[in-house]
């Protein structure tokens, strides 16, 4: 029998966001995106931050790990070195991934390990109630900044586009379907696939939400884009807060981390027999 959704779903209920939340979409797109490639769930690492989206892994039928806040890439990226036959998906929210964590987001990309990093950009810190992320627009007021936040925001796919990440996409939360395209096609690519996703938080960032982005998505692939070019992807990046396209922007097959190193080369870490394992050598060579 063909899998479906509910083949990734635990027992644990229903997921407590808030009536409406954007991680809705996310979690019904990665699920489907899982039975569309028939993926056996224990084979599937959902690996998460600290934030709403990041609680991800209590509602899933698949390994989980809830990490600390910024710091999920590194974990799953251990886990996908030990383990390079498991699907490792990073789930972080864009505090976890563009905030704390941006030195593991920046380096990820540069190291291209071969798992998916997405991230729920809802422009706030939900979980800590609502203060500004570094995506939200400047002058945005929020309960940490009552002014206005005095800096510019940052540009995650540029940033991205900067270190040659080898797979860069945008979803949308209000399009499930698209999305767990774009999921799929971010498994199947093999390297880092960096999927930011506009998420609405429909609670403390109201002036982001469906309505908002309704008008302003829309289809790269419908509108002829060439994910090969970089220099259109850079112009289709630079067109948001006007338009923000939705899509693959790049993509290209470069060097994957754990296919370079030649202690993979027997196979994952975690299947190798280490019983019989004569060091030695390594003794001689490093002791004085
Ligand atoms: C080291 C550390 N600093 C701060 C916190 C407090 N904290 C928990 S979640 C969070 C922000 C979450 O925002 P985001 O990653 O955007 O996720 P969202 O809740 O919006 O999904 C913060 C600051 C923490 N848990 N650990
Ligand atoms: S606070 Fe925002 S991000 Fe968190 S669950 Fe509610 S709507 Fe979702
Ligand atoms: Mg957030």
């Amino acid at each position: 029998m063909p899998r479906t959704a509910s083949d990734y779903t635990n027992d644990a209920g229903k997921p407590n966001w808030c009536p409406g939340c954007g991680n809705f979409g996310i979690e019904a797109a990665l699920k489907n995106a899982f039975a569309q490639l028939d993926l056996d769930p224990d084979n599937i690492a959902l690996v998460s931050g600290i934030g709403c989206g990041a609680n991800s892994p209590y509602w899933f039928k698949t390994y989980g790990l809830i990490t600390l806040h910024g710091r999920p890439l590194p974990v799953a990226t251990g886990a996908k070195l030990a383990n390079h036959n498991l699907n490792v998906i990073c789930w972080a929210g864009d505090g976890d991934a563009y905030g704390i964590g941006m030195g593991h987001f920046i380096h990820g990309m540069r190291r291209n390990a071969n798992l998916v990093y997405i991230i729920g950009d809802n422009t706030v810190y939900g979980l800590t109630k609502g203060q500004a992320s570094p995506t939200a627009k400047k002058g945005t007021i929020t309960p940490s900044t009552p002014f206005g936040t005095p800096d510019p925001n940052i540009n995650p796919l540029a940033l991205a586009l900067s270190v040659d990440c080898s797979f860069i996409a945008r979803g949308y939360a209000g399009n499930i379907p698209h999305l767990a395209n774009l999921i799929k096609e971010g498994i199947r690519h093999k390297g880092f696939a960096f999927i930011d996703v506009l998420q609405p938080c429909v609670t403390y960032a109201k002036a982001q939400g469906y309505e908002y982005y309704q008008n302003l998505v829309y289809d790269l692939a419908q509108a002829g884009h060439d994910f090969t070019d970089k220099k259109a992807a850079l112009e289709r990046i630079s067109e948001q807060p006007d338009k923000f396209p939705i899509g693959v922007f790049y993509k290209k097959e470069r060097d994957v981390y754990e296919y370079t190193q030649p202690q993979f080369k027997a196979g994952p870490l975690a299947k190798q027999d280490i019983m019989n394992v004569d060091i030695t050598k390594l003794f001689e060579q490093y002791s004085f």
